[in-house]
């Protein structure tokens, strides 16, 4: 496949954590359009923002792909759906979730979608695993790579 090159972070903290991960990385090699290149080992991280909820697995996956970036929402949506996430809580615990953080040098903002991921520039738990297997990705709003964004916030 010769498409863009996208990452994406993954994140579970109910239910069987790894289990959630793989199975949403299965559903993700599943897809049509989607060809996953690379997947981050899976790190145990403490909640961050809302943290009265169990703690999180987290990891980043590195995919080529042929969708447009709303077409790839859709699929990280539905993918959610399948493994049964419930929005209970806004920033609450959940099942799985999957977040573009990069999609090639794009940048965009929509009422549905704001890339690259706003935050992602400064959280560890998404910084450490895409450093591992992104680390000359470039950020294309701080015109900064990954590994100097980790540099940066790595405590
Ligand atoms: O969108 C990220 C969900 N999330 C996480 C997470 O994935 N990991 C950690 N450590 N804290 C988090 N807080 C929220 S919200």
């Amino acid at each position: 496949m010769s498409g863009v090159i996208a990452y994406l972070g993954l994140g579970s903290n109910l239910g069987n954590k790894m289990d959630n991960l793989n199975k949403g990385i299965n559903l993700l090699r599943c897809t049509v359009g989607i060809a996953v290149k690379a997947t981050s080992p899976f790190y145990h991280t403490s909640p961050v923002g809302y943290t009265d909820q169990p703690d999180f697995l987290n990891a980043a996956v590195e995919i080529d792909t042929t969708l447009n970036p709303i077409g790839l929402l859709d699929i990280c949506q539905c993918i959610e759906k399948k493994l049964k996430r419930v929005d209970s809580v806004r920033w609450g615990p959940r099942t799985i979730d999957i977040d573009i953080l990069l999609y090639g040098d794009c940048i965009m903002r929509n009422d549905r979608l704001v890339l690259p991921h706003p935050m992602m520039h400064e959280r560890e738990f998404v910084l450490k695993p895409l450093n591992d297997i992104a680390p000359q990705a470039v950020h294309p709003v701080y015109n900064m790579t990954v590994a100097q964004l980790y540099r940066g916030i790595a405590g």
